[in-house]
């Protein structure tokens, strides 16, 4: 087929969004790779930085981790509760290419805490334990650089809250914890001298309802707003005038979502080329969990089995109702990761009981694949994947690399450090999953965009790109933002279908393409700070390139 053929037929495929992939079945169910056998703490929270590396922590009270810090680092600390003197890391970087792994030194406890990225790439992270608990740290991606703590950062103790980077890129919203019915920001806000924090009634109403409120899922809506669901229920908050402006339809089927009947959820790709009538939708998908019961059962040895429903609701439609569905089998404590396609990958957790110390059973070793329609593949649904053997239960993570794998990481069911005698020993290993796209035999490849470009809100861009030839169909670019994982759900992930304007041949070489896009056109669709971005090609991603929404 003449090259000028191929481009009319990627035009083409453009402007008719209906193709379905031929060729979907010859990309393999994915792989497991072990990254490292033992990166010395568990990937209890993990965040990938704008320099690729990925910053790792759990908590300081566990005791003795399988990695020392250079003695004039160990901490002195009267109120930890495990070891006084503590001169093991409790948090890494890990290199994922080179597989090197660096400690880093927390002071106070990180546990169960929460966090984002910024603007200028310097993760903010927030909250914890015991002396930890109103600490915010801070993380800038160069080299040897360590956290650097405030104490006294938040007004309030956080523990179990979640976070959220704002469209400015520069604060971060701070929701909930347990015992806490408010949110507030950091930088704190002041109001005659004192921090502000600002009460959120709908916290006290789902803990009062079961109990399953803690790490609420919070998503920002193309509308500015903040989506919050808690257990069974969720709100439109207005954090800016601190008003709840919409109660959705409570979630049916009566199973809890959040802490300790941990499920997932995502934002769905937010589609801007089909930006016709200029209103841009968004939709939440929701996964797993369990009974409002399952952790009180699990307390007395009672393992209920997990639920196998997902539910998805329009966050942008007038009145929008859930749409229920069935995954192939039941998970609690799941991960919810959005790929460069798209798609939705459900990894780690368990077939039954409930997050918290031994209350989990029955390790789902199989991941799940959502096709949500976007990149190259038309039908929405699941579809199960080859299985790890590691089980990855409480405080497992998953986070999306770069390149385009997986990294999945933790589970550290035990109150301590526990490396045998127990049902799920603490893992310290980090595998990479191959999701089934990086079993194609060739991949697209962005040739002609610098690392860590810098782009306006609706620029256009002339991303340049080796395409594979005669397979045409569909090329969707997309852009995502880099999570912060921790209990199930990954704060602040956000993936961007960008317009495309249109594909030609750059030059005379074989394969060689220009693909126009739009930047996103403002910061409420994609807050500032930095994204990855993957060419896809009948949903084949390429690596990711970084750029800076600026
Ligand atoms: C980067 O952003 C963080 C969080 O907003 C801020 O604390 C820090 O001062 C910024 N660093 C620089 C170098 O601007
Ligand atoms: C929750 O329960 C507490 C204590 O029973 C009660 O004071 C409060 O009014 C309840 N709040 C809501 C929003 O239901
Ligand atoms: C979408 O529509 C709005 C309103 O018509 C317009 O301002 C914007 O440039 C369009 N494109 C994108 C990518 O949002
Ligand atoms: C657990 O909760 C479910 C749903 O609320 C209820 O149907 C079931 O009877 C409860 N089980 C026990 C043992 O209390
Ligand atoms: C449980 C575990 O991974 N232990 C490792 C701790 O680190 C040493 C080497 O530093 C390994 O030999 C152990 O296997």
């Amino acid at each position: 087929m003449a090259a000028s053929n191929v481009a009319v037929l990627l035009l083409l495929a453009i402007l008719s969004s209906a193709f379905t992939t031929a060729h979907g079945q010859i990309l393999h169910n994915g792989r497991w790779k072990l990254l490292k056998r033992s990166i010395g703490i568990s990937a209890m929270h993990v965040a990938l930085l704008p320099n690729g590396k990925v910053i790792v922590f759990d908590r300081t009270d566990f005791g003795a981790s399988n990695i020392s810090l250079p003695s004039e680092r160990c901490r002195n600390d009267p109120r930890d509760q495990a070891l006084r003197h503590d001169c093991w890391a409790h948090s890494v970087e890990f290199e994922p290419l080179g597989r090197s792994v660096r400690p880093l030194t927390v002071l106070t406890d990180t546990w169960c805490s929460a966090g984002a990225l910024t603007a200028n790439g310097t993760l903010v992270q927030t909250g914890g334990f015991n002396d930890g608990e109103r600490a915010v740290r801070y993380f800038s991606p160069c080299d040897g650089c360590d956290w650097v703590e405030d104490e006294e950062g938040l007004a309030v103790k956080r523990w179990y809250a979640s976070a959220h980077v704002l469209p400015d890129g520069r604060r971060v919203i701070v929701v909930g914890g347990r015992g806490q019915f408010d949110y507030e920001f950091v930088p704190k806000e002041m109001s005659s001298g004192a921090a502000s924090t600002f009460e959120l009634p709908f916290l006290r109403e789902t803990k009062n309802a079961s109990e399953n409120n803690l790490y609420p899922f919070i998503h920002l809506s193309p509308d500015g707003n903040l989506f919050i669901f808690a257990d069974t229920k969720a709100i439109l908050l207005d954090y800016e005038h601190h008003r709840v402006v919409r109660r959705f339809p409570e979630m049916p089927g009566g199973i809890s979502r959040n802490y300790p009947s941990t499920g997932s959820s995502v934002l769905l790709p937010i589609l801007l080329q089909h930006n016709v009538s200029g209103a841009i939708e968004a939709e939440v998908m929701i996964c797993g969990g369990a009974m409002p019961n399952a952790s009180s059962l699990a307390a007395k040895g009672r393992f209920l089995p997990a639920s196998n429903t997902c539910g998805r609701l329009k966050i942008t439609d007038e009145s929008p109702e859930w749409t229920m569905e069935k995954m192939p089998m039941g998970r609690v404590m799941g991960d919810m990761v959005l790929l460069p396609t798209g798609d939705v990958l459900i990894v780690n957790g368990a077939g039954r009981g409930s997050a918290g110390w031994y209350m989990g059973r029955e390790p789902v070793l199989h991941p799940v694949l959502y096709r949500s329609g976007v990149a190259g593949v038309a039908n929405r649904g699941f579809e199960v994947l080859n299985p790890t053997t590691t089980p990855r239960v409480y405080h497992s993570t998953a986070h999306l690399l770069p390149d385009g794998r997986v990294l999945v990481g933790g589970s550290n069911p035990n109150i301590k450090y526990e490396f045998s005698g127990v049902m799920f020993p603490t893992e310290l290993s980090l595998e990479a999953f191959y999701p089934p796209y990086l079993g194609a035999p060739r991949r697209p490849r962005i040739t002609g965009m610098k690392p860590g470009t810098e782009i306006t809100y609706g620029e256009r861009l002339s991303i340049e790109a080796q395409l594979e030839e005669g397979v045409g169909e569909e090329v969707v670019v997309t852009m995502v933002a880099p999570a912060f994982t921790t209990h199930s759900f990954s704060m602040n992930q956000r993936l961007l279908v960008l317009e495309v304007g249109g594909v030609r041949r750059s030059s005379s070489s074989r394969g060689c393409y220009v693909v126009e896009v739009v930047a996103p056109a403002s910061a409420v669709l994609a807050p500032r700070g930095y994204y990855m971005v993957f060419v896809v090609q009948e949903g084949v991603p390429s690596r990711g390139r970084w750029i800076h929404v600026m």
